[in-house]
C-alpha cells in the first residue's frame, strides 16, 4: 500500500470512528441506551478487577444492578494487546471492523501498540487514538481504569475486539441482578 492510499484509508477509519462516537453519546436511544454511559469515580459503588489473558478474561462474567456505577481496574496479564470494551454485541461487531483497520495500519502489532501512529493527526483533526470512554486497549503489563454507569437491563458484554479474540471466546456476560 502506498502512502496516499494509506492516508485515504486512515481518513475513512477516522470518519467511521467519529460516527460511532456520535452514536454512543446519543443519550435517549440507539446504542447508548442499552450499554450505559461514562460514570463518575465518586459514584462508583465498588471496584471490579478484570485480568486479561490470551485470550480470555478473569472473571469470565460479572453481575451488576441496573443503574450501578462500577470502577473497573483492567490489567493485561497476557502476551498480546487486549481490549476491555463494554457494549452490546452490535457495538462489538462494529468495533471489530475498526480494530481490523488498526491491525492493517500496523497500529496493533501482536504484543505492541504503535503510539506514534495512534496520535498522528489524520489531517482533519481526528486521529486513530483508541479513547472511547467505554473501553481501554492495553499492551502486556499495562493497567487502566474504566468507570461505567450501567443504565438498564440489556444484552451487554465486555469484549476484546482485537481481530480474532472475540471469536476465540474473549468476551463475558454482564448479568443484571
Ligand atoms: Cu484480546
Amino acid at each position: 500500500m502506498n502512502a496516499s492510499k494509506l492516508f485515504v484509508a486512515g481518513m475513512a477509519f477516522s470518519m467511521s470512528a467519529t460516527a460511532f462516537a456520535a452514536g454512543a453519546h446519543d443519550g435517549g436511544h440507539g446504542h447508548g441506551a442499552t450499554s450505559g454511559e461514562p460514570g463518575k469515580a465518586s459514584e462508583a459503588s465498588r471496584t471490579i478487577t478484570v485480568e486479561m489473558y490470551d485470550n480470555y478474561y478473569e472473571p469470565e462474567e460479572i453481575s451488576v444492578k441496573p443503574g450501578e456505577t462500577v470502577r473497573f481496574v483492567v490489567e493485561n496479564k497476557g502476551n498480546l494487546v487486549h481490549e476491555f470494551n463494554v457494549g452490546t454485541p452490535d457495538m462489538h461487531e462494529a468495533h471489530q471492523e475498526e480494530m481490523m483497520m488498526m491491525v492493517e495500519h500496523g497500529i496493533i502489532q501482536g504484543g505492541k501498540l504503535n503510539h506514534d501512529m495512534m496520535n498522528m493527526d489524520m489531517g482533519n483533526g481526528h486521529s486513530m487514538k483508541h479513547d472511547d470512554p467505554n473501553s481501554v486497549l492495553l499492551e502486556p503489563g499495562q493497567s487502566k481504569e474504566v468507570i461505567w454507569k450501567f443504565s438498564d437491563k440489556g444484552n451487554i458484554e465486555f469484549a476484546c475486539n482485537v481481530p480474532g479474540h472475540y471469536q476465540a471466546g474473549m468476551y463475558g456476560e454482564v448479568n443484571f441482578e
